[in-house]
């Protein structure tokens, strides 16, 4: 009983500092399912922004120029460093990174739906800059104040650099859409193609969110899933007007009295599928990941030998 009680008086103490926004920070307290949360979400974050290189790294080698190239590049290796202060910050709550990547191959952690739609044209590298890219800053900005003390500080490191991709990402697309009709029915289809599945990157309606409220209350999440939608709808609407592209939704337009964007329904159905496991790429995303990490066995291997000896070397 008397055991019962500190835990409550623990949690309550846990919850007063969450609500005075002082940052728990990883030797504190906290309580065992915000920890496994964060742990869920964080490691989640992370594969996604590793497997999140795949589409974009099937561009590399046929960039339209070496400028492009270039930054493409070097877009595709800030998603690797992304991924590493994720997977750092996850392990301050005692998990390893090992663990955290077994679970993205045995199926049991997610990454962002996204990642599952090809890449078919050079289009598709500027929509995925702009609108994936753009998504993601949208979530991470509000992240920035989450209530864990290292998730949040990564946040603002991949701020910084999420909004330079973004602006890449516009910039090829503002040079298709203003170039040869070609150029410009290619900018069009890509957006077609990448704007439903950037609005399922937030997640379900907060009515169908399991994990939102408790979430929300421990200052885990700062804006809900429908919340961050909308901040991107009205976001990326008028940049589409600035491109002379067709709004890839019939139903999209301006509230007068919300003062925001109405769009249409989101196929849900598309949503839960992809995410158990069956979108256009799924299979080929994970397989993908599996022998980077298995041809990366005797990097690993070789590390320790030299750890080992350099141990040995001490202790003698
Ligand atoms: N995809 O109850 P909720 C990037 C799952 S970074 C897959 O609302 P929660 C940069 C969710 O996990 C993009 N699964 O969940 C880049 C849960 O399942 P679980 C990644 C999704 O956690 C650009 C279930 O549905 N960003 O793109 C998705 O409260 C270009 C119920 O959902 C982040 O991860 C989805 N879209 O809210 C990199 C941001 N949505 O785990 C390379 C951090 C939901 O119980 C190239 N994460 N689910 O089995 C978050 O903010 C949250 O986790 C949400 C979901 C908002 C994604």
């Amino acid at each position: 009983m008397a055991q019962r009680q500190t835990e409550q008086d623990l949690e309550r103490r846990f919850q007063a500092r969450v609500d005075a926004e002082e940052k728990i920070e990883p030797k504190d307290w906290m309580p065992a399912a915000y920890r496994k949360t964060l742990i869920r979400q964080i490691s989640q974050h992370a594969h996604s922004e590793v497997v999140g290189m795949q589409p974009e790294g099937n561009w590399i080698t046929r960039a339209p120029s070496l400028r492009r190239k270039a930054v493409l590049l070097a877009k595709v290796q800030d998603e690797a460093g992304h991924g590493l202060y994720l997977y750092s910050a996850a392990e301050t709550l005692g998990t390893t990174r090992e663990e955290l990547v077994e679970a993205l191959h045995r199926g049991k952690a997610k990454y962002s739906s996204i990642f599952n739609y090809p890449t078919l044209t050079w289009a598709d590298i500027g929509a995925v800059g702009w609108l994936v890219d753009g998504a993601a800053i949208i979530n991470q900005v509000a992240l920035q104040r989450t209530s864990y003390g290292p998730y949040a500080r990564a946040m603002i490191r991949i701020c910084k650099e999420e909004s330079f991709h973004q602006r890449q990402g516009y910039e090829i697309m503002l040079a298709l859409a203003k170039g040869s009709a070609q150029q410009k029915a290619m900018a069009q289809d890509a957006l077609n193609r990448f704007w439903w599945p950037s609005l399922m990157m937030f997640g379900p309606n907060d009515d169908e969110s399991p994990n939102s409220a408790q979430s929300m209350k421990w200052k885990i999440k700062r804006k809900s899933n429908d919340q961050l939608r909308q901040e991107f709808v009205d976001q990326t609407v008028p940049q589409i007007e600035v491109l002379g592209l067709e709004l890839p939704d019939p139903k999209l337009r301006w509230n007068e009295a919300r003062g925001h964007y109405d769009f249409g329904a989101i196929d849900w159905e598309e949503f839960y599928r992809v995410i158990k496991g069956n979108g256009p790429c799924n299979r080929q995303r994970l397989q993908h990941h599996i022998k980077a990490e298995r041809d990366g066995d005797w990097v690993r291997e070789a590390m320790r030998a030299y750890e080992d000896k350099r141990r040995g070397r001490e202790a003698a």
